[in-house]
């Protein structure tokens, strides 16, 4: 994917619209059709190129010198579009202006800052789960676990006062479908963005944060001159946007895919150890962030097709996680496979710096079910939520057999 070539393929064409609710709720065939199509369509109504083979959409994430991200990662264009909010300082923005901030962040967010959390939330989640079974066999996991877990878990972890949490989840849906068109999705959040951004912003001055979270680590960086004081408040805004809707949803994949699966929930109740590969696997699955879009910065070359520079690219990464020339039995939820490799985290240089926060939640929350919870299975259809970006819940009807 360098320069193009000097005689260009002209790419397939579709005018398909990937954000309507058609698609966004039930996206497999959209994905195949757009496998099959080629390497690179195009899609009219949007004019983007869209990616949805593996190969190609781990080539553009990893080719940040072509495939920016300073110019937006939805469908708006910061060369030519106000962005909704300050732009984010890591997943906004290339090198070297992304490096400082990613730094700060990823040593703030290794497994060895991790290791104090470890204990703290599994006792936070085997809590959780007795609570839950307390009030009967049926409940909707979503809420009741899939969502609740990470709102126990995550905003103490970041420092955050007690007070209007309940704007986390709005203000993270409001960013995800941000992403995507000006569409109702959006439309529908347009008389509260200012009220979500003004919380989330206060949340995030060192005065609003205690003295032991990822925030005050955050702040602690600028004192070191690691960052400027300037930057802190957008980096701990970054863990309040990008660190729960995210979690919510994976943990959703993971439950949704052993209630559809009772002979691998029995298995990862023999072998608990098995809760990390599961979640990866239903990460490959699901892919909770289904898309992410790029900005070229020349011509470029996709398998023979032009590119052209200063144009919109979307990644359909759960498209390129489902593709048969990478995956054998893609749409199969498989524990005996590895699915390392998978594109649910993104791949480079903006590869998701949180992620062993998300896989920490999910140990913690599926070693905890295991102990208690012998079976469990849908009681109705499990509801999707439309969201420009995410692949979202609703609710995941179910009832459980406790263990003896
Ligand atoms: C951010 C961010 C990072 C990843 C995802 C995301 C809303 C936001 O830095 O604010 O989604």
């Amino acid at each position: 994917m360098t320069e193009a070539p000097v005689r260009a393929a002209t790419p397939p064409v579709s005018d398909v619209d990937p954000f309507s609710d058609e698609h966004l709720l039930n996206p497999e065939p959209l994905h195949q059709a757009l496998r099959e199509a080629g390497p690179v369509v195009y899609l009219s109504h949007y004019d983007v190129h869209a990616l949805a083979r593996y190969e190609q959409v781990h080539a553009a994430l990893v080719d940040w010198q072509h495939f920016e991200s300073g110019s937006g990662v939805g469908l708006a264009n910061f060369r030519h579009e106000e962005p909704w909010r300050p732009p984010s300082l890591l997943l906004e923005a290339d090198p070297p202006r992304h490096d400082a901030p990613r730094h700060v962040l990823r040593n703030i967010l290794a497994p060895p800052a991790l290791r104090r959390l470890q204990a703290a939330w599994s006792a936070v989640a085997e809590e959780l789960v007795d609570e839950v079974l307390a009030h009967g066999p049926e409940f909707n996991a979503f809420t009741a676990l899939a969502e609740a877990f990470p709102l126990r878990a995550f905003p103490d972890a970041v420092g955050i006062g007690p007070e209007g949490r309940e704007n986390l989840l709005p203000y993270g849906n409001m960013a995800f479908n941000a992403f995507g068109p000006r569409n109702d999705l959006v439309a529908a959040d347009a008389d509260r963005a200012g009220d979500l951004s003004a919380w989330v912003n206060a949340q995030c001055a060192r005065e609003a944060l205690t003295e032991d979270g990822f925030g005050a680590d955050i702040w602690a960086a600028a004192d070191r001159g690691d960052l400027t004081y300037e930057q802190a408040p957008l980096v701990v805004r970054s863990l309040l946007t990008a660190g729960v809707d995210t979690t919510v949803h994976a943990l959703s994949a993971c439950l949704y895919a052993f209630a559809t699966h009772p002979e691998k929930w029995q298995r990862l109740r023999e072998r608990p150890e098995l809760a990390r590969v599961a979640f990866e696997e239903a990460m490959r699955w699901q892919s909770p962030v289904q898309t992410f879009f790029r900005t070229a910065t020349t011509d470029v070359n996709v398998a023979g097709s032009v590119v052209p520079e200063g144009s919109k690219i979307l990644m359909f990464l759960g498209a390129a996680n489902r593709d048969p020339v990478r995956w054998s039995e893609p749409d199969r939820f498989d524990l005996t496979r590895d699915p390392s490799g998978h594109v649910g985290f993104g791949m480079g240089l903006h590869q998701c710096v949180g992620q062993h926060v998300a896989r920490l939640e999910a140990e913690a929350l599926l070693t905890a079910l295991a102990r208690r919870v012998e079976s469990f299975e849908l009681t109705g259809t499990p509801r999707r939520h439309a969201n420009n970006t995410l692949r979202a819940w609703e609710s995941l009807p179910v009832r459980v057999r406790p263990s003896a």
